[in-house]
């Protein structure tokens, strides 16, 4: 694929706001000359500079320069001889050295193909004021720059072949990691450790396919060249990585937006007090009125690096109320959702009641997978008797229940018992996340694409065990590795609009 935009953009590199330094980033083939036209360098020009140099410079602000009237001299600068006017003047372009100073700066020069984008690039370092860097800016759209589109830079970069799109949909991934798992994920997709993972797949399709594409040149002979079982073995392993990878998004999705974690149970058990507890603000309105928390709220909370998305719920209760009811409904989807499900009992409300609260989660837990955390919440409220007699209820409960189940004590008011919360919630999150080193898949088109592939490889299985022909066994295989070189970006079918859909969701200047 050939970089047909031959024309330099400029873009600021950092976000504005409080900083030291501001950077203002162009690449393309005129940008030597465009940054020239702007800035006076102590020493030369960038035009001349050696790659990967850095040079102090001046940026001046062009002065309002009055025209220049037939027949009348220019100011007489000292020691220059007056030059000789011989027609009427065009507009005066003012050289970098006029008009009042706007910066001292610093430019870095790159030169192609040993860049971020693979052409000449130019990194213009300001002091972090947004009106300098907007003048800046100004100054070189006027002397031929083009202002860059979200994620332009990563784009040329990838079709000048310095990444592969897996890797470019990474960049994003990385500036927007807020922990060192996610951080991690990011990275290692950045440096092309999914890449490998995918370039392995490839060459297992290839060379499937290039058994079966064998027979098909000799299918007049009536030839038979691939060893059919030899084959089905190759697929079915080849099947298993692709469905592993795409199992690992669950996984990835965790890392990158938060385990999510649904805090459910009665109105009034104290689910919105215990998520401003977590959050440590007044997220959710508490009353003591049954029924405060009408719809979800969610925040994510980083606990210990690990990111948490906890979801508090309406109060689950017989109601007449139509828009009640719908929270309620919302509820439960919520937490069929849910990774964890923080079950929050009202320690003060009785036997019976307790009872009642628990069969409601039971019934709506997801059998096996899911992870309960009782929590017994108002334990402040309540005596060593009551709790007791809490405790037994809740005794019967977990034995009739298959799910994991831990049993905390808290009181979500007046903090207790919370820190013991987070340490379980981060000892579930190694459970569910266990080889946190190896490749996961975070992004939906890469996890569609495997799907794809493994779907594919299905009906390349079951083509191949019915003794269907060559070429149609060969198409389905076609089709699997026409998917794992969609993510890598080498065999996109709409190019055009696949790439403005990664490239937009970049921030400008990256
Ligand atoms: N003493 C005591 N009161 C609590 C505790 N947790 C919550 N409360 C009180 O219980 C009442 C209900 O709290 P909420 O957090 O609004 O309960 P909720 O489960 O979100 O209720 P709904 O939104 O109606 O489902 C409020 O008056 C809280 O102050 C606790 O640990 N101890
Ligand atoms: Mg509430």
């Amino acid at each position: 694929m050939k970089n047909l935009q031959q024309d330099t953009i400029v873009a600021p590199a950092t976000t504005p706001g409080t900083g030291a330094i501001s950077i203002v980033r162009l690449s393309g083939p005129d940008c030597f000359r465009i940054v020239d036209t702007v800035v006076k360098l102590a020493h030369g020009t960038v035009s001349s500079a050696a790659a990967y140099t850095i040079h102090f410079g001046k940026v001046y602000l062009p002065c309002v320069a009055s025209p220049v009237l037939p027949g009348k001299a220019s100011p007489v600068l000292p020691g220059k001889a007056s030059p000789v006017i011989t027609s009427v003047a065009s507009p005066v372009i003012p050289s970098v050295a006029e008009g009042s100073l706007l910066d001292e700066v610093l430019v870095s020069v790159f030169r192609a193909p040993h860049s971020y984008t693979g052409e000449d690039a130019v990194e213009i370092s300001t002091h972090a004021s947004s009106y300098i860097v907007q003048e800046l800016i100004g100054l070189l759209l006027k002397a031929g720059a083009r202002f860059a589109e979200p994620g332009e830079f990563t784009r040329r970069a990838f079709l000048n072949g310095k990444l592969d799109l897996a890797q470019a949909e990474a960049v994003a991934d990385v500036i927007s990691s807020t922990t060192a798992a996610s951080h991690r994920v990011a990275m290692n997709q950045l440096k092309g450790g999914f890449s490998k993972e995918l370039a392995r797949l490839r060459s297992e399709l290839l060379e499937m396919a290039s058994l079966l594409e064998l027979e098909l040149d000799f299918s007049e002979e009536d030839v038979e060249f691939a060893d059919r079982e030899k084959l089905l073995t190759l697929l079915d392993a080849t099947r298993l990585h692709v469905d592993q990878l795409a199992a690992s998004f669950h996984q990835g999705n965790m890392i990158k937006n938060g385990v999510p974690v649904a805090i459910v149970g009665v109105a009034n058990a104290g689910k919105s007090t215990l998520l401003n507890a977590l959050v440590g603000e007044e997220r959710a309105i508490v009353t003591d009125i049954p029924g405060t928390t009408r719809d979800t709220i969610e925040e994510v909370i980083n606990l210990d690096g690990i990111l948490f998305r906890f979801i508090d719920t309406a109060g689950i209760r017989e109601s007449e109320d139509t828009v009640e009811n719908l929270g309620i409904e919302r509820s439960f989807r919520k937490m069929a959702e849910a990774e964890v499900v923080l079950g929050m009992l009202d320690c003060t409300a009785g036997t019976e009641e307790l009872a009642a609260q628990l069969a409601l989660l039971g019934q709506h837990l997801k059998q096996g997978s899911q992870k309960l955390i009782l929590l017994l919440n108002k334990v402040d409220l309540v005596d060593n008797s009551v709790y007791n007699k809490n405790v037994s209820v809740i005794n019967k409960f977990v034995s009739s229940i298959d799910n994991e189940i831990d049993i905390l004590t808290i009181s979500a008011q007046y903090g207790q018992g919370l820190d013991a919360l987070k340490q379980r919630l981060l000892a579930l999150e190694k459970a569910l996340i266990p080889n946190q080193d190896s490749t996961f898949v975070t992004n939906v088109r890469h996890y569609e694409a495997l799907c794809q592939a493994s779907s594919a490889l299905q009906d390349c299985r079951t083509s191949l065990s019915r003794g269907i022909p060559s070429d149609l066994v060969a198409e389905d295989l076609r089709r699997a590795l026409s998917s794992i070189n969609a993510i890598l970006g080498t065999d996109l079918l709409d190019p055009e609009t696949i790439l403005h859909t990664i490239f937009s969701r970049h921030c400008i200047g990256k």
